[in-house]
């Protein structure tokens, strides 16, 4: 399958781009260094050292014998989106090419405009390249967990049945996202439902939570072909940081109580859902919504488990409660349901102590080009 990922020098993107290129797919990466720029901007770099996005093509050359094909575009430039499918004909495309931080977004007004301009913007140059260029190209588009916040009720995979005054119908879930960025995504999913509705546009919105992990298959066969690894208080995410605190002798940085509980998956089952949702594509006009995570925990046991696992390495992990920087539930009911990719034949990688300690032993190999300043948190959402 010809397969076209955006944002493809990212954390999920470059690693999504070799292992379909490994599993024979033919691949185009498209991306504009936006998260380089972002995470230079808040003081910060990525913990492993990468390569611009056409060294990393050239080494996986060398090391896999196999081409992905490099476009350094941005994605608001609707000419240019237009010319990279025009020229490569993809019949499908993994959307993740947008500014994927809650805290960048709460900076300030600025940060939250660019945040839902790029985003929204994007997304609908990415429907319309694919209804000019081949509408049959199906759209595999990365959503989020956090669009549906924490109702105090069983989240569906995007749907729900809703009897109302004596009447049903199938609706979207209701949205209450978490931030600037998570309403960029909810905008986003209900552009896509209606191109799937009006335009009959192919689409699978994958609600992902929160990725952790630092290796794949592929990143394993030459340092030179590593993804980033984001630790700072705008572009890391919760297990990721904890591990690089951990690494670093700084405090596991557990924001309130710890008792926010979200949906994980470790960073292996993020390219393995999204290979089955491109080889098990949806129909013209219909938009399926996957929730993709494999299992919950709330923050406070992730720490414990960092904790424990850094005491395998002989580390002494503290974790410290510190003032909740975010507007959010702290201990609340989280119940979602993720079952289609299960059905689809995931074989989830699930959190243990050793997948941890094997993530805090490669952290420590770059512990040194940490950037201390960066790990604590300074935007807040007030
Ligand atoms: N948290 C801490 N300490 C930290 C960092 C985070 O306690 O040092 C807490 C936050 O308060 C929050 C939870 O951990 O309750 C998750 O925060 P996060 O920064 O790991 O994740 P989030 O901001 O929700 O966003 C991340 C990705 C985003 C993706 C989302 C999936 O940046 O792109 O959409 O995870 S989800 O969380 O399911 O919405």
């Amino acid at each position: 399958m010809r397969v076209l990922v955006l944002g493809g020098d990212g954390y999920l993107g470059w690693p999504t781009a070799m292992s379909l290129s490994a599993h024979g797919h033919e691949v185009a990466v498209a991306d504009n260094y936006l998260r380089r720029q972002m995470v230079t901007e808040s003081g910060s770099d990525s913990l492993t050292p990468i390569l611009n996005l056409s060294q990393r093509a050239q080494v996986w050359k060398e090391v896999s014998g196999r081409t992905i094909d490099v476009h350094l575009i941005d994605l608001c430039d609707y000419d240019l989106v237009n010319r990279v499918f025009r020229e490569f004909q993809p019949q499908a495309v993994v959307h993740y090419g947008q500014i994927p931080s809650a805290p960048y977004s709460m900076k300030d007004r600025r940060h939250a405009v660019l945040t839902q301009m790029n985003n929204i913007e994007n997304n609908l140059n990415v429907i319309f390249a694919i209804l000019e260029n081949d509408p049959d190209c199906h759209l595999v588009k990365l959503g989020t967990m956090g669009e549906y916040g924490c109702p105090n009720i069983d989240i569906e995979e995007g749907f729900i049945e809703i009897e109302h005054r004596g009447r049903t119908d199938t609706l979207p879930f209701p949205k209450m996202p978490h931030s600037w960025y998570h309403a960029s995504k909810v905008a986003d999913s209900t552009n896509i439902h209606f191109a799937s509705r009006v335009y009959g546009l192919r689409a699978t919105d994958l609600n992902q939570g929160v990725v952790y992990g630092v290796h794949t298959d592929e990143t394993l066969l030459d340092d030179r072909l590593l993804t980033r690894f984001d630790y700072d208080e705008q572009f890391g995410t919760a297990l990721n940081r904890f591990c690089l605190q951990a690494v670093v002798g700084h405090p596991l940085t557990v924001y309130g109580t710890g008792g926010q509980t979200r949906g994980f998956l470790n960073i292996r089952d993020t390219l393995a859902c999204v290979e089955l949702a491109l080889l098990n594509p949806a129909d013209a006009g219909e938009m399926r919504v996957y929730n993709q995570f494999t299992e919950s925990f709330s923050i406070r046991e992730l720490a414990v488990e960092v904790q424990q696992a850094g005491k395998e390495l002989g580390l002494e992990v503290e974790i410290r409660e510190i003032e909740n920087p975010r507007s959010e539930a702290q201990e609340h009911y989280y119940n979602p349901t993720h079952t289609k990719l299960l059905d689809l034949g995931l074989q989830p990688t699930l959190l243990s102590e050793d997948l941890v300690t094997a993530t805090l032993s490669t952290l420590l190999t770059y512990r040194d080009r940490a950037i201390h300043d960066a790990i604590a948190p300074r935007t807040t959402w007030r």
